[in-house]
């Protein structure tokens, strides 16, 4: 097959200076940061839904995107072809990972077994190019979302037989993740969730959208795949209330279930935003909880009201991203997984690598940042001296467990009122993020 990119060579680091749009100008992947390299720092992973499936089609208006190597068909031919496409372009881009859908990769057939069918026949191909690239699964799923049987959900359809469908073809999107080596495993509740309460029995919907993830679990277990579970919150869209709507409300979820230790998250700016949270704000909650799994990175729009899914290029936010995910130590099973698509204007082959140069580019800077930010440690300390009164007396005494309401009580009556607050300085600390970007 010949090249789909003859006119675009491997994608190299030329630094700050260079005027070279096909150049990275700050990922430099084998630069160490906070003694890692960029590229163990940031794993990026192209997704194949929007990147090499999406066509620039909205509510408004059909297709914008024709690529000159798919014929749009639902060939299997058609879809191992893509294949090859996806990995010269992964491979020119230098992004170590890529995490697919199994409808995406491959067409559904007239029954579960031609399905499965053509499932294997393009997972051969991915194991190919894997092999032939080094480049890595981060994570599979399954889209149980797209094919008019999911119209009440999957885990949470009033019908028992989606239910089943769902799980059989989670098992067998297992099955071929664990195959492909991947590193990890997304359930994104694409229909779980409701339009109306007058028609929902919320409480069964939620017994059995947890009964579904204990039976993943367990096939988890029984074939043997060590790669990470993750849930992906999104508060809306396409139902008007998704139940894994933010971090927290997942947590909560996998808590009352008893799923906690079997899953961690895998956040998403664009649904931060749609949940009306910071994406700063989705990663301490889930690094709180010990459950800071992965990210998709994305960004909304702030004027529009929907999941956008744009590619980051502000610098402030893949900062403020860098610095908690360096301060909870790190991506470890996860990746910057790029769940975002070029704008329905972008259409030329060229904009897929703009867009992705400038997403790697940002979180590259984001991370350089986030490191001079903590090795200069103004921040840090600012923060640390703001709770001082905990690591001593009588904050001590409360954190250790040795006081009461009533010695509580007792210690106020005594000083008659608290010491003075001192200022929380936001004006500052904003300056001082400033000196950095
Ligand atoms: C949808 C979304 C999904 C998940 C994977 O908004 O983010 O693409 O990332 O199913
Ligand atoms: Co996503």
């Amino acid at each position: 097959m010949s090249e789909a990119f003859p006119k675009i060579s491997k994608v190299q680091y030329e630094g700050a200076k260079s005027k070279n749009p096909l150049a990275f100008k700050h990922y430099n992947a084998d630069e160490v940061v906070e003694g890692k390299t960029m590229r163990d720092h940031l794993r990026f992973s192209v997704v194949y839904w929007h990147t090499f499936r999406g066509r620039g089609a909205d509510m408004f208006g059909g297709p914008t995107v024709f690529r000159p190597w798919d014929d749009n068909s639902d060939s299997v031919e058609n879809a191992q072809k893509r294949v090859r496409v996806a990995f010269e372009f992964i491979e020119k881009l230098g992004a170590p990972f890529y995490a697919f859908h199994d409808r995406d990769v491959a067409p559904e057939g007239a029954t579960l077994t031609d399905t499965n069918k053509n499932l294997d026949a393009v997972a051969k191909v991915l194991k190919e190019e894997q092999k032939r690239t080094g480049i890595g699964l981060l994570w599979g799923t399954a889209c149980l979302f797209v094919h008019p049987r999911f119209a009440h959900g999957a885990a949470t359809s009033c019908n028992a037989d989606v239910f089943a469908y769902a799980a059989a073809q989670v098992k067998k999107a297992l099955e071929v993740t664990h195959d492909l080596g991947g590193e990890g495993y997304v359930f994104w509740g694409g229909r779980e969730g409701y339009s109306t309460l007058l028609n929902t029995n919320m409480k069964r919907e939620l017994d059995h959208l947890a009964k579904f993830l204990h039976m993943a679990v367990e096939h988890k277990k029984k074939i043997g795949f060590k790669g990470q579970f993750y849930i992906e919150p999104k508060p809306k869209e396409p139902t008007k209330h998704q139940y894994d709507s933010d971090a927290a409300a997942c947590l909560n979820f996998l808590r009352e279930y008893g799923l906690k230790d079997h899953l961690k998250l895998n956040l998403e700016t664009n649904h931060a935003t749609l949940a009306g949270h910071s994406m700063q704000h989705e990663l301490e909650v889930a690094a709180a909880a010990d459950a800071l799994g992965s990210i998709d990175a994305n960004t909304g729009d702030a004027l529009l009201g929907w999941d956008t899914d744009q590619f980051p290029t502000d610098i402030y936010l893949t900062t403020q991203c860098m610095l908690s995910i360096l301060n909870a130590g790190g991506l470890k099973t996860g990746g910057v997984n790029f769940d975002a698509k070029v704008r329905r204007e972008s259409f030329e082959v060229d904009d897929l690598f703009y867009a992705h140069i400038g997403g790697m580019d940002a979180f590259a800077r984001g991370l350089k940042i986030a490191a001079a930010i903590r090795k200069d440690g103004r921040l840090a300390e600012f923060v640390k001296a703001r709770y001082s009164s905990w690591d001593r007396d009588i904050g001590q005494d409360i954190e250790l467990g040795r006081a009461n309401f009533e010695t509580l009580e007792k210690y106020m009556l005594k000083k008659g009122d608290v010491a003075p607050n001192t200022s929380g300085r936001q004006e500052f600390l904003e300056n001082l993020i400033n000196e950095f970007i």
